[in-house]
């Protein structure tokens, strides 16, 4: 019934369905296994960036821009720190407020009970959801942070990392983590100072990837400029994609990915549960604890046990 409706397009359903992703219900594994024939068809852009880089204000303009193009539009917008908090990013919502009443629009924040690992999964499966709902454009907005955006990005066909003029200590960082990942860089708020400097500086950064070089752009969020030439260089990318030996190559090593990765899953559940009951980790404990062993030799010693048993 709830797939059924999702598959509809109706918001309600597609809101209930992503929760139960979020709060690892076990009927989630059902729609999963139930979507998956539907999706495949939506393109998937992730916009990435330091926190207040101005990302929303970003994605609203985005929205506006397909809309007028006639295409229907999903927004994630992740929040790693609502897990603890399980707050929604009502900033967000009000930045977006315009399109509420747009039925072609959905937007929602995610968080997850299940750590980062958790929220990438949730993520990767509402994303799907959005899919096979028939949105033409998925947006997911993260901070840019940590693993979690790297995780989740890899499901993206285009990452645009969204960066300001003055970074200041915040570029040290900002190098380690995010050049890499970029497919796409906007200088956003391109009406301060310091624009050209910051352009010339990702310039010199940017690698291309598999044949693809990331353009660098300036936008100003705030009053739209610079979008439209955005959403030409997300079309390009979409056309480059589309290139049959890239588009084959890419399903490959994203499904082979995916599979791995919940393998790994499960196996260290499983591990992990074992371990939990198993007096051989007491008396290691105590050992480590007595320093008369260290934790890497006792990992090694339960890790063996473990293996062995199979
Ligand atoms: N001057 C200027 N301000 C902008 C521009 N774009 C956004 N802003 C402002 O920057 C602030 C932060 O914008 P957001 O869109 O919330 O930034 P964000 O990256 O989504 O922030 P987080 O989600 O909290 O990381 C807001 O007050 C925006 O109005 C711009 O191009 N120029
Ligand atoms: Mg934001």
């Amino acid at each position: 019934m709830l797939v059924k409706s999702v598959l509809k397009g109706d918001h309600r359903a597609l809101a209930k369905a992503i929760s139960a992703f979020e709060n690892e219900e076990p009927v989630a594994a059902k729609i999963a296994k139930e979507i998956f024939p539907y999706t495949g068809k939506a393109f998937v852009i992730g916009v990435t960036g330091p926190p207040g880089a101005g990302k929303s204000t970003l994605v609203d303009k985005m929205i506006k821009h397909y809309r007028s193009n006639k295409k229907s539009v999903g927004v994630l917008a992740i929040d790693p720190s609502s897990i603890f908090t399980g707050g929604a990013l009502l900033g967000d919502r009000l930045r977006m407020a315009s399109h509420n009443l747009d039925p072609d629009v959905f937007i929602r924040s995610m968080a997850s009970r299940g750590g980062v690992g958790g929220l990438a999964k949730a993520t990767r499966n509402a994303i799907r959801l959005l899919d096979a709902s028939g949105k033409d454009i998925i947006i997911v907005e993260t901070i840019g942070a940590g693993q979690s955006e790297v995780e989740i990005v890899k499901v993206a066909d285009a990452t645009v990392v969204v960066t300001i003029p003055q970074l200041g200590d915040q570029v040290q960082t900002f190098k380690a983590g995010l050049m890499e990942i970029g497919d796409i860089f906007v200088v956003n708020m391109a009406d301060l100072p310091g624009a050209d400097k910051m352009v010339t500086y990702l310039l010199g950064g940017v690698v291309a990837k598999n044949g693809w070089a990331p353009p660098v752009l300036r936008t100003v969020a705030k009053s739209g400029e610079g979008v439209d030439v955005l959403i030409e260089k997300l079309e390009k990318r979409r056309e480059f994609l589309a290139k049959k030996d890239i588009a084959e190559k890419r399903q490959l090593e994203q499904t082979r990915a995916e599979i791995s990765s919940l393998v790994a899953e499960k196996i260290s559940k499983v591990f992990l549960k074992e371990l939990s009951s198993s007096k051989d980790l007491e008396r290691l404990i105590e050992l480590v604890n007595k320093k008369k062993i260290d934790p890497q030799t006792a990992s090694e010693e339960l890790f063996a046990k473990l293996s062995k048993k199979r």
